[in-house]
């Protein structure tokens, strides 16, 4: 467990297999404050991109992968909730570990593909043991410290 660290400072860690709750939903912080729940069922309502070749690169663990993993790309996600904009995306764990998207690393996509937040994986469903719902960084290929398993607070700051 990594309960008492910064969950947004990027740490080298063995990562925890188990989720830290059964239900996937997920708390989103608006930049003016206010609060609502993300259902995964929220998150189907959107336009669903499908980014192929995606790898979980771990130093010292192993890399899996080719994944193809879907879900609504961060930008579209935050534009349809933070209209009025936002520049930074505090995507946080309750297992604690997490991982700071700056909105300008979405205006400039990268050739590996956007960041997503993703419910499913090779076409099926993603499971809550596999991270649901999970950040998905395609550009990062160093110790997965941005492919954050269970998404429990998104936080836009303003
Ligand atoms: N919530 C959460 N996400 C996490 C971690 C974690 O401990 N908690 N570990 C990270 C690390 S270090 C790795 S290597 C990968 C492991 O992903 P996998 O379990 O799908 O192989 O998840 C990343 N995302
Ligand atoms: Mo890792």
């Amino acid at each position: 467990m990594h309960d008492n660290r910064d969950p947004l400072q990027p740490h080298a860690h063995e990562p925890n297999p188990e989720p830290p709750s059964a239900d996937p939903s997920f708390e989103l912080v608006l930049p003016d404050g206010r609060t609502q729940t993300i259902t995964v069922s929220d998150l189907e309502k959107l336009p669903e991109t499908a980014v192929p070749n995606c790898y979980i690169v771990s130093t010292g663990h192993g890399t899996t992968g080719p994944f193809t993993f879907s879900g609504v790309t961060l930008q579209e996600f935050a534009q349809v909730y933070a209209s009025d904009g936002w520049s930074q995306a505090e995507v946080i764990s309750a297992d604690g570990f997490g991982n700071r998207v700056f909105a300008e690393e979405l205006a400039r996509p990268d050739a590996a593909g956007p960041i997503v937040l993703a419910y499913k994986v090779d076409g099926r469903p993603l499971t809550r043991q596999e991270g649901l719902v999970r950040l998905i960084v395609p550009s990062e290929r160093d110790d997965a410290l941005r492919q954050v398993k269970w998404v429990g607070v998104i936080r836009l700051r303003p």
